[in-house]
């Protein structure tokens, strides 16, 4: 019998489960390069290389291991661009008995693919993606009948599940579940900051940075600085330069942000995990053994794990159980639109021409960067979620819906009222002053409060906070600043909203 197993451009996996168990002498690999893909938002060039040469370095690399591998350039002039239509043409081109593949990580295509056993009445196999440590159903049965799902609760359900940082007694390491109180300090200028590896363009990214370059030319950022890891062993490299280099001082400076230094302590592997490159549980426990080698603290072990097994498994499991509707979300009714900068990082404050430019040049922001410098500048305008998520969705090469939609929707603009995080991540200047060396960088005063010069986040989080109160009002952790603003006297309250209304007014 010969079976077709489609391998989706995230499954870049040796061990996947479609693939699991086939004979190399009668199984076809379908991979293809579609313009449903490459354009349901206008990603960033750096992300379009990325993927397509990765995918092209990974049929190649299962070419020599053996497989047959079918490969659809988006230049072959006969290519449908969609998974649907490329798989009704492979049909013809091979007798196919049966149809594997395993379930897409986009509620979009996961809609075409169940639509396949009707539309081409032929057996179509379809696995759980068990690259992820819990399954839907899990994920389900933990959340159901909880009148809230918190990370922390399901957090400590995967350390117990996985034995990672666990005692033989059944402990936390280290008798916490969270060290994440000393994670929280500013970074100085290090002269001796880890240096990511970067790698040179092969022929084949090459060749597809000039399609890219042609097909994609309006689209953000620029290809001369294009370093990625386009294979797993330098996926696997990135991995091994991080635990020796940064692991030991991620945790301390994990929310740290500093001018020019676009990658600090950070891992820069969330590309190569989506993708299919690098295993979460293998990255966990090569993590863990270095914590039990004494190459790393525990706070920082610990705080790496914590995102990979409560935070990546966490968004997933949230964004399978609320969608499709969860992405039309709009507690606060935010309706303005995105500026401009977002595309340039042309702007005088200097925290999101940092930011922007360098998602910009690399394609890359950190988790704070993402959270308290761009999306905490969305909420406050009170821009449109939905022009947010698709922002995120375009920029950063390791986004996919399933794992951006709930970070931006529901973290960073509590688009789904407190459904992932129980207040909204808005802050005035003050936080960004204390995690960085911004502001003393900015032509703004983030001591200044409202009026010529002062820093816009100061008003515009007052605003924020005053516009929303019918929605906000009530929620308990909000409760300080509330009290705050209602022991202002009427002309303080009065200058922080004829500031932020100015300011907003000319936002272009
Ligand atoms: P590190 O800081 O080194 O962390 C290690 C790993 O932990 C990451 O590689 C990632 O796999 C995982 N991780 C950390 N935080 C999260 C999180 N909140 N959710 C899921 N996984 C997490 N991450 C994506 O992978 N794709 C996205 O599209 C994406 N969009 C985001 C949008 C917003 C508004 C925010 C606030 C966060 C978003 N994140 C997203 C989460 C996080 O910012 C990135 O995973 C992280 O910055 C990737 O860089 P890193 O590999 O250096 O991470
Ligand atoms: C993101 C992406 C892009 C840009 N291009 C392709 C492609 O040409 N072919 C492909 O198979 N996959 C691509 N992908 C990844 C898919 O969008 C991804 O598999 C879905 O998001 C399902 O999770
Ligand atoms: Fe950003 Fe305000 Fe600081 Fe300038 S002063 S960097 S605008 S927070």
């Amino acid at each position: 019998m010969t079976r077709l197993v489609y391998l989706l451009g995230d499954q870049l996996t040796r061990d996947i489960a479609s693939l699991r168990g086939c004979a190399k002498d009668d199984t076809v690999i379908l991979m293809a390069e579609l313009d449903e893909e490459t354009t349901y938002v206008a990603h960033h060039k750096q992300k379009l290389v990325f993927i397509l040469s990765a995918m092209r370095h990974f049929a190649e690399e299962l070419r020599q291991a053996g497989w047959s591998v079918d490969y659809v350039p988006l230049t072959d002039e006969a290519n449908s661009g969609s998974f649907t239509g490329e798989l009704a043409r492979a049909l013809e081109r091979y007798e196919i008995e049966e149809v594997r593949v395993v379930k897409a990580g986009e509620w979009r295509v996961q809609q075409m693919i169940e639509e396949w056993p009707d539309r081409f009445a032929i057996p179509v196999r379809m696995f759980d993606d068990d690259r992820f440590i819990c399954s839907l159903g899990e994920f389900a049965e933990w959340a159901e009948g909880r009148t809230s799902i918190t990370m922390e609760y399901f957090y400590r359900q995967m350390r117990r599940k996985t034995g990672l940082l666990m005692t033989d007694a059944g402990d936390p390491a280290g008798e916490r579940w969270n060290f994440d109180k000393e994670n929280r300090k500013p970074a100085d200028d290090d002269l001796f900051m880890p240096q990511r590896p970067t790698f040179e363009p092969d022929g084949i990214t090459h060749e597809v940075m000039e399609l890219v370059a042609e097909r994609f030319p309006d689209n953000i950022g620029t290809l001369d600085r294009f370093d990625f890891a386009v294979t797993r062993d330098d996926a696997e490299n990135v991995l091994d330069r991080f635990i020796a280099d940064a692991l030991p001082r991620f945790g301390t400076y994990q929310d740290a942000m500093l001018t020019g230094e676009s990658f600090l302590y950070h891992a820069v592997i969330s590309p190569y995990l989506n993708i299919g490159f690098l295993d979460p549980l293998d990255v966990c426990r090569r993590v863990q053994q270095a914590w039990q080698d004494g190459d790393a603290p525990l706070n920082a072990a610990e705080g790496f794990i914590r995102q990979i097994i409560g935070w990546r498994e966490f968004v997933r499991g949230l964004y399978w159980r609320e969608m499709p509707d969860y992405r039309d979300r709009n507690f606060l009714n935010a309706d303005r639109n995105l500026p401009s900068f977002y595309w340039t990082g042309e702007t005088d404050m200097h925290c999101l021409s940092q930011a922007v430019g360098q998602t910009v040049e690399h394609a890359y922001a950190h988790h704070i960067q993402r959270l308290m410098i761009t999306g905490n500048f969305a909420l406050l305008i009170g821009a449109d979620p939905r022009q947010v998520h698709e922002w995120y969705l375009e920029v950063y090469a390791d986004a996919y819906e399933w794992v951006e939609l709930p970070n931006t929707l529901g973290m960073s603009q509590f688009g789904d009222g407190g459904l992932l995080g129980t207040k909204p991540y808005a802050s005035s200047g003050n936080y960004i002053n204390k995690m960085s060396d911004y502001c003393g960088r900015c032509t703004y005063d983030v001591n200044r409060k409202t009026g010529e010069g002062a820093c816009p986040f100061n008003a515009l989080y007052w605003h924020f906070l005053d516009r929303n109160r019918d929605k906000l009002g009530d929620n308990r952790r909000l409760a300080m600043p509330y009290r705050s603003w209602d022991r202002m006297d009427e002309k303080r309250r009065d200058d922080y909203r004829q500031s932020a209304r100015s300011f907003l007014k000319g936002l272009r």
